[in-house]
C-alpha cells in the first residue's frame, strides 16, 4: 500500500513529518544549546506549521501534550525505541500498542527495524505485529528502515539504502524512512526498491541551511515523498524560517536557493 494522496499526514501525496523522540533516543544532550526545547510545548508548537503533516512522539509526549494540540497536529505515534544508554545489539521494543495509540487519537504509526541484526528476527515478528493491528484500525504505518549489525559497514551505501526501502515495501509499510544515501542516483534505486511504498528522507544531525535543503531538493527530484525530520529543524534557532523553506521544496518544487532566497 502507498499513503494516499488525501491522507491526513500528507498533503498531494508528500508529506513532512518531524520527529521528536529524541529525547528518549538521544537523551538530554541533544538539547545542547536549545535547552528551552526540553519543554515538549516549544516543539508541538513547531508542529502546527503548516508544512508538517505530522508529529512522531513517543507514549509520554503524546500523553501529555497531544491533548492541547489534538487540533492542531496530527499525531504520528512513534511506537518503539531505545535509549542510547543500550549498549547491548541494536534493538527497538514496542513502547506503546497501536490499540493505545488509536485511542489517543493517532493518525498514523510508526515503528523502526534495524534489517541486520542479530535481533531482525524479532523486530520483524515485532513489526508484522504492529503492521497488522494497524491495518484493523485503518492507520497508515511508517517503518524507520536503519539497517545495523555487523555485516553493515557503511550505513549509507547505495544498496544498503535501496535494501531498506524495499524491507519496507516487504513487510508492508506505507512509507519507509531511510538515511540519505549520499547522491540523487542512489535515492532513485531506494526509490525504485520501495514500489508504492512512499520513501522519505531522514534529515540527520543539524547543517547549514542550504546543505540540508539542497540534499532534500536532490531527494524530491529523485522521487522521494518529502521527509521525516527532527534535529535540524528543532534544534535550529529559526524553525519557522527553515520550514518556511521545506515547504517551498518539498511541495512546490523549488530549489533550494530559490526557498532560502524569498
Ligand atoms: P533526525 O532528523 O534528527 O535525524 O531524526 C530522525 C530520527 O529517525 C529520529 O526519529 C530518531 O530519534 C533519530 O533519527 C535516530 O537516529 P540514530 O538512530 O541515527 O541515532
Amino acid at each position: 500500500m502507498t499513503v494516499p494522496a488525501d491522507s491526513p499526514i500528507a498533503r498531494d501525496g508528500k508529506s513532512i513529518i518531524l520527529a521528536h523522540d529524541h529525547g528518549l533516543e538521544h537523551g538530554p544532550g541533544a538539547f545542547a544549546g536549545v535547552e528551552d526545547r526540553l519543554d515538549p510545548s516549544t516543539v508541538f508548537d513547531m508542529a502546527t506549521h503548516d508544512a508538517v503533516t505530522a508529529f512522531a512522539v513517543q507514549k509520554g509526549l503524546a500523553e501529555q501534550y497531544y491533548p492541547s494540540y489534538d487540533d492542531q497536529v496530527n499525531l504520528l505515534a512513534k511506537c518503539n525505541g531505545s535509549s542510547s544508554l543500550w549498549m547491548g545489539e541494536p534493538y527497538s521494543p514496542q513502547t506503546w500498542s497501536v490499540e493505545y495509540a488509536a485511542e489517543m487519537g493517532a493518525d498514523a504509526i510508526g515503528y523502526t527495524v534495524y534489517p541486520g541484526t542479530n535481533t531482525e528476527p524479532q523486530m520483524f515478528e515485532d513489526f508484522q505485529e504492529v503492521q497488522e493491528e494497524a491495518r484493523e484500525e485503518g492507520l497508515p504505518v511508517a517503518m524507520w528502515s536503519y539497517p545495523r549489525g555487523q555485516a553493515i559497514k557503511e550505513h549509507r551505501k547505495p544498496e544498503t539504502i535501496a535494501y531498506a526501502t524495499r524491507i519496507g515495501l516487504e513487510l508492508g509499510a506505507d512509507l519507509v524512512k531511510v538515511k540519505y544515501p549520499r547522491s540523487g542516483e542512489a535515492m532513485e534505486w531506494a526509490v525504485d526498491a520501495a514500489g508504492n511504498t512512499n520513501v522519505v528522507l531522514s534529515g540527520g544531525s543539524k547543517t547549514s541551511d542550504y546543505e540540508f535543503l539542497s540534499t532534500v531538493e536532490t531527494a524530491m527530484d529523485a522521487g522521494a515523498s518529502g521527509l521525516a525530520v527532527g534535529r535540524n529543524v528543532w534544534q535550529r534557532d529559526d524553525p519557522t524560517a527553515i520550514l518556511d523553506a521545506l515547504e517551498k521544496v518539498v511541495y512546490e518544487g523549488q530549489s533550494a536557493e530559490d526557498a532560502l532566497e524569498e
